[in-house]
């Protein structure tokens, strides 16, 4: 399999880490999103979406979307649990990601850390927006380990990378003490070296 990723994204990591986690042998290809790789010939080809990540198969095949890409990959192992409901609740933690916590967090992040973008430049509302995405991950951290169930999953796989990347962002994660003890335990998990 190859990966297609940027690995300053938090999308591309969460692929990155779910086929290392599960000893998936896999080649990595550089790809810089915000230089304009993503929009050349050659890579639309590959996904017309234009983004990263996409993984290439060995048949042939593509796929895009993280969150896609992770649930296929992990299929059948531990990173999706096997009841019906808590599966649900993984999608649910799943679909708020993308559509709520990544365009707060995430693009805050890149416009700050990887644009280098003044306050002036940026949407005043992300700050205040982005504290109330990490209240309620910081919420849901009291009184439990996991985002789902009691064992990591592809929740906590999906909501890792960005929300590890906030500071970045200009958030301040030292006020989330569940959400930093929840980083930690992430770390150890899947055998990442701290920030
Ligand atoms: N929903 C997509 C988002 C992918 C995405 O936004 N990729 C960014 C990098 S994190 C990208 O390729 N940006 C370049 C572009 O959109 O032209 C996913 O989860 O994979």
């Amino acid at each position: 399999m190859e990966i297609y990723g940027d690995d300053r994204s938090g999308n591309c990591l969460k692929v990155r880490w779910t086929a290392e986690h599960l000893n998936l042998p896999c080649t990595w290809h550089e790809v810089l999103a915000l230089t304009g790789e993503t929009t050349k010939p050659e890579f639309r080809a590959l996904n017309p979406f234009g983004q990263v990540p996409v993984v290439r198969f060995d048949d042939g095949r593509t796929l895009a979307q993280s969150n896609a890409i992770i649930l296929y990959l992990a299929e059948g192992s531990a990173l999706v649990p096997k009841d019906a409901f808590d599966r649900a609740k993984l999608f649910e933690w799943l679909f708020w990601e993308q559509y709520s916590h990544e365009p707060v967090i995430a693009v805050r992040r890149a416009k700050v850390h990887l644009l280098r973008q003044t306050d002036d430049e940026i949407d005043p509302s992300l700050l205040p927006r982005g504290q109330v995405i990490l209240t309620r991950m910081e919420e849901h951290l009291h009184g439990q380990d996991w985002f789902v169930g009691t064992a990591f999953t592809l929740a906590d796989m999906a909501l890792l990378p960005y929300t590890r990347f906030a500071d970045q962002g200009g958030f301040e994660l030292h006020r989330y003490s569940a959400i930093q003890a929840w980083i930690r335990r992430c770390e150890a998990f899947l055998g990442l070296p701290a920030l």
